[in-house]
């Protein structure tokens, strides 16, 4: 008997996070071949899905030998980490991840964008490393505008700065992003605060919020996570007897839940009932316009 198909869809998906090029191709083929034979329905779906991945990942493995600079998307958001050179952007994704990076006591030890999936307010997100933004980089100085690019595609800017190092700086990426046309929204992670204080910082950008981190205090990484989760303004929403909740973006409604799950189930959903703080009593039955909060538990309905 197999699982519920929208189960299953889920299943699929947390099997392939983190997997890339082959071992991505390897654990595809196994799903394909564990999945049920039917030719039409949502397991026919599911099938496609995995069939289509299938194709993108052979076609990813031979172009990434290419130069370029494209980071894969995965996890419910994608924040940018972006500084001057040297001021730590490589020991925070390290310290937050599990990831092994080089990291150096030397300006542009980065290249290239580095990603990283760690886990803020219980849910998985992508931290990429934008290596240093020099002057002119939206002019296309030191492959700037193509950096440029993938800071453009991102939900969120961490911007990094040493509180040992001039406020100025961090100013000049500051104008670099804004020059190219980037308005994200954003926030400052003051870095090495084992070293000084903010209070130049906090001086310099009045209107930024700014958080002391340093990779030798694990409260201040807590903290960082903490914020980092609301830089993402995401919601999170629980299906009625899973752990793992969904995230979505606001404003989120039963529909986009049921379809982030799958397509289908988003077209056949006609409501949910409802727990949580969006609810004004416990399994209340709303329609599939009803906007969810952060922290709702839901049984959808079709
Ligand atoms: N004291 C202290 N040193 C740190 C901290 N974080 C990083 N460093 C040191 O700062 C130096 C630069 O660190 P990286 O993580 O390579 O900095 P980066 O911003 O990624 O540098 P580039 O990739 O070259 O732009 C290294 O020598 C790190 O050990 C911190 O919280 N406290
Ligand atoms: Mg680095």
């Amino acid at each position: 008997m197999p699982m519920p198909h929208r189960t299953q869809m889920q299943v699929i998906k947390r099997r392939l996070v983190g997997k890339d090029g082959s071992e991505r191709v390897r654990e595809l083929r196994a799903i394909l071949g564990e999945l049920p034979g039917y030719k039409s329905g949502p397991y026919a779906d599911i099938r496609k899905w995995v069939e289509h991945e299938l194709t993108q990942t052979r076609t990813r493995a031979r172009v990434v030998y290419r130069d370029s600079i494209a980071v894969r998307r995965e996890g419910a958001a994608q924040i940018a980490v972006v500084g001057p050179p040297n001021v730590g952007k490589s020991s925070l994704l390290q310290a937050l991840s599990s990831i092994q990076i080089k990291t150096g006591d030397y300006a542009f030890t980065t290249t290239r964008p580095i990603p990283a999936l760690t886990r803020v307010g219980g849910v998985l997100v992508q931290l990429v490393e934008i290596p240093g933004l020099i002057e002119g980089a939206h002019e296309g100085r030191g492959g700037g505008r193509a950096l440029l690019g993938v800071l453009r595609g991102a939900d969120a800017i961490l911007y990094c700065h040493s509180v040992a190092a001039p406020a100025h700086e961090l100013a000049q990426v500051i104008a670099e992003v804004a020059a190219a046309g980037i308005a994200l929204p954003s926030m400052v992670a003051a870095t090495k605060s084992d070293e000084g204080d903010a209070s130049a910082l906090r001086t310099a950008f009045p209107e930024l919020d700014i958080v002391e981190v340093s990779v030798l205090d694990d409260a201040s990484l807590d903290r960082l996570r903490e914020v980092l989760w609301r830089l993402t303004d995401l919601v999170r929403v629980f299906l009625r007897g899973d752990n793992e909740p969904v995230a979505l973006p606001q404003p989120a409604t039963v529909f986009d839940v049921a379809d982030s799950i799958h397509h289908d189930l988003g077209a056949r959903c006609t409501g949910a009932r409802v727990w949580g703080p969006s609810a004004r009593f416990g399994g209340q039955r709303v329609g599939r316009a009803h906007q969810l909060a952060d922290g709702d538990s839901v049984e959808i309905l079709d």
